[in-house]
């Protein structure tokens, strides 16, 4: 049990939303009814700086040590790196022969983006099946977890940074003091640090409580960032909001010595807003709580007269943030035939707690369900691009967050 804030040390810590033990989101299983470990899946929010977190900390080699989640297989997440290349460019003049650093670079999605536009490239992954893949398509990879022995190896091998990233990593991380001065040990001292997750705000207001699981052990507002860098002699000197995962942040911090580099006004613009919409009252993750227990009913009863109208359902995307959606609304193989899914290292499998079978998109071929439900609801435009046979055979698709749609 998690009883000082991992950001600030403080023990003014209020436990808000419980959605029970479940297993591991990631963990899917190669056949039914095994036995599976199952945590506590529960957030508390820190008084003192505002940082949700989890109450429990799940040892990160029992998440991450063989991993089945591929960036590469997501198109829209590939059209997102390339932006976030350009973005980089935008702010350092060019990114090309940059020495670019990506930390959990998983199988090389973003740095492949990065090696077209002339960088050059290596990849910090700890999953070794994933760091594996990556390196088959020509991206060195460290397989690592990052932390300051690894930075230091890279800086006296390669030389420094120029620029360092870490898309959907942060989160993941639970001693972020030593992940933050790590980035500073191998960033060059005009180089800049890009980080991604998924923004609080847009995870409470859009009722994203499916991106609650155990390899998020935080869920992060800015304002706790902007205190942390500057522990480690670094500045947030620029804030984006983006559409990816539900609404992320993209910071951009440097070295506070690079004066050259201004403090642009998208950072107060941000912290503003986090306090203007109270997201630094306990009360606003309590209403929050409220309305997740209403999306959790009307999923699961939507479910129930769907089984007693004997529909027929198919998933599409077995997620991460599926598996918390499935295990807190009890939805199984009962309602759910399969989950379609492109990534070769989750077909043939099932999914974690509900075990519900995961196949590849010739499955599809032929069959006639009467719903879809988008599990990957962040992707659902390219989703219902794709399944376009699926509508036209009269096929209708439930969008699960932020509240049951069909469509
Ligand atoms: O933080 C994390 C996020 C970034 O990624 C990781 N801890 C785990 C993972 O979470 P997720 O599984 O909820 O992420 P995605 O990116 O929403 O997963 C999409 C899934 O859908 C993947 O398994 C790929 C699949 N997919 C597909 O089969 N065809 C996705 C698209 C767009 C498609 O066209």
């Amino acid at each position: 049990m998690l009883t000082q804030c991992r950001m600030c040390g403080s023990a003014d810590l209020h436990a808000y939303l419980d959605l029970g033990a479940t297993p591991l989101a990631d963990a899917f299983v190669k056949q039914p009814d095994i036995a599976e470990p199952y945590f506590p899946l529960a957030v508390q929010y820190c008084a003192e700086c505002s940082l949700s977190q989890l109450t429990v900390v799940v040892d990160p080699r029992l998440m991450f040590g063989d991993y089945c989640y591929r960036s590469s297989i997501s198109g829209p997440f590939r059209d997102h790196c390339r932006g976030l290349v350009q973005a980089c460019a935008d702010r350092l003049g060019t990114v090309k022969a940059a020495l670019a650093v990506d930390i959990a670079s998983n199988d090389g999605c973003l740095l492949s983006a990065f090696r077209e536009a002339g960088s050059r490239v290596l990849g910090v992954e700890p999953a070794r099946n994933i760091a594996r893949i990556a390196e088959e398509g020509g991206i060195p990879t460290v397989s690592r977890f990052w932390c300051r022995e690894v930075a230091e190896a890279i800086r006296r091998d390669t030389g420094p940074a120029r620029v360092i990233t870490g898309t959907n990593v942060f989160a993941h991380v639970d001693d972020v003091g030593d992940f933050v001065e790590s980035v500073a040990a191998l960033l060059d001292d005009t180089g800049i640090f890009v980080l991604e997750f998924p923004h609080m705000v847009d995870l409470v207001r859009h009722s994203e409580f499916d991106t609650i699981y155990h390899e998020h052990l935080s869920y992060f507002l800015l304002r706790p960032l902007v205190r942390l860098f500057e522990r480690y002699a670094m500045t947030i000197f620029d804030v984006e909001k983006v559409a990816i995962h539900g609404g992320s942040l993209r910071v951009f911090a440097k070295k506070t010595s690079h004066t050259a580099l201004p403090v642009r006004d998208s950072v107060q613009a941000i912290l503003a807003e986090e306090e203007t919409l109270g997201f630094y009252r306990l009360a606003t993750y309590h209403r929050f709580a409220d309305r997740v227990a209403t999306v959790r009913r009307s999923l699961t009863d939507f479910f129930t007269e769907i089984v007693a109208a004997k529909k027929t359902v198919v998933g599409y995307g077995a997620t991460a943030k599926g598996n918390t959606l499935l295990n807190c609304c009890r939805i199984g193989p009962e309602h759910l035939a399969m989950i379609i899914d492109e990534t070769p290292q989750k077909q043939g499998l099932f999914t974690p707690g509900r075990n519900i079978p995961i196949r590849g998109r010739e499955a599809l071929e032929g069959a006639a369900f009467d719903y879809m439900l988008i599990l990957a609801w962040n992707y659902k435009d390219a989703i219902m691009r794709k399944t376009e046979a699926f509508r036209r055979r009269g096929g209708k698709y439930i969008i699960p967050i932020p509240e049951v749609t069909v469509l």
